[in-house]
């Protein structure tokens, strides 16, 4: 750690702001280039612990970065992930707000919900098949409280990896019965196709997304428990998306899921 736990706090405060304000700010490691991954997961733990204190609660995990579409769109190299908190979440069919938004943008993913713990390290596709309840299909919406979407790495990480809201819906499919690596996704924005894929864009299976982050957690002594939604990552680069716009994810043998922005 290099920043004092005042600064932490501070920066804390800023990024939630910014987020509850719908107002953008140039990215932290401006101000703080020796910022190092603790002082970027403490940002962000701290961003969890006011949400909480708040009465919010946690309801899952994300991975991001986990796809080279989205890591060339936005010049990173290293998967990351964040929470989910209570508030995030919006129905299948639902509005959203952009009012209350910067600037989002939508991402295709594939989201696990977990029936048994996963630990690492040493998680595998294997023990996250076997501890997957179902999958589900589910439009993340991202909005960087970063200016004009530009950051590195660790500013990304304490702003909770653009966190802001997500969509689930669709089918559950068990995942012992699909091949997740060629479940092909279409994404639509007003009837239009704008975005395919297929899931092994992350990380050549959406499972290994979920390893990862079981990894990445079990080396701070954390485990992913049972009843865990985990979106695993965005397959295609983002879209952006402004109010008037409806969006569908379809995912083959997972039926389809939507959103509006108003
Ligand atoms: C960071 C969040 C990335 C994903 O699915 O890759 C993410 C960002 O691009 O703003 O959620
Ligand atoms: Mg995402």
């Amino acid at each position: 750690m290099k920043l004092a736990q005042e600064v932490i706090e501070q920066l804390a405060i800023r990024l939630e702001n910014c987020e509850l304000q719908a107002q953008d700010t140039p990215k932290i490691t401006d101000d703080h280039p020796d910022m190092d991954w603790d002082d970027a997961y403490a940002v962000q733990n701290e961003i969890k612990r006011r949400k909480i204190a708040r009465g919010a609660r946690i309801v899952g995990l994300k991975a991001g970065l986990t796809s080279h579409a989205k890591m060339k769109q936005m010049g990173v190299e290293t998967p990351v992930f964040g929470f989910l908190a209570d508030y995030f979440s919006v129905a299948d069919g639902g509005e959203i707000d952009t009012g209350k938004l910067i600037h989002p943008k939508v991402e295709p993913e594939i989201a696990f919900v977990t029936k048994a713990p996963l630990r690492g390290p040493g998680c595998h596709i294997g023990a996250v098949l076997a501890a997957t309840d179902f999958v589900i299909p589910a439009i993340e919406i991202i909005d960087s409280r970063y200016r004009d979407f530009k950051f590195d790495l660790k500013s990304v990480v304490a702003d909770n990896c653009s966190s802001s809201r997500f969509v689930v819906g669709g089918r559950m499919g068990e995942a012992a019965g699909l091949d997740l690596r060629t479940t092909g996704i279409v994404l639509e924005k007003n009837g239009e196709p704008v975005a395919f894929g297929a899931g092994a864009a992350v990380l050549g299976h959406p499972a290994a997304a979920v390893a990862m982050l079981a990894n990445m957690l079990g080396e701070k002594g954390e485990e992913i428990p049972a009843g865990t939604l985990i979106l695993s990552g965005g397959i295609t680069e983002a879209v952006a998306v402004q109010a008037g716009d409806a969006i569908t994810l379809r995912a083959q043998g997972l039926g389809s899921v939507s959103v509006r922005f108003r």
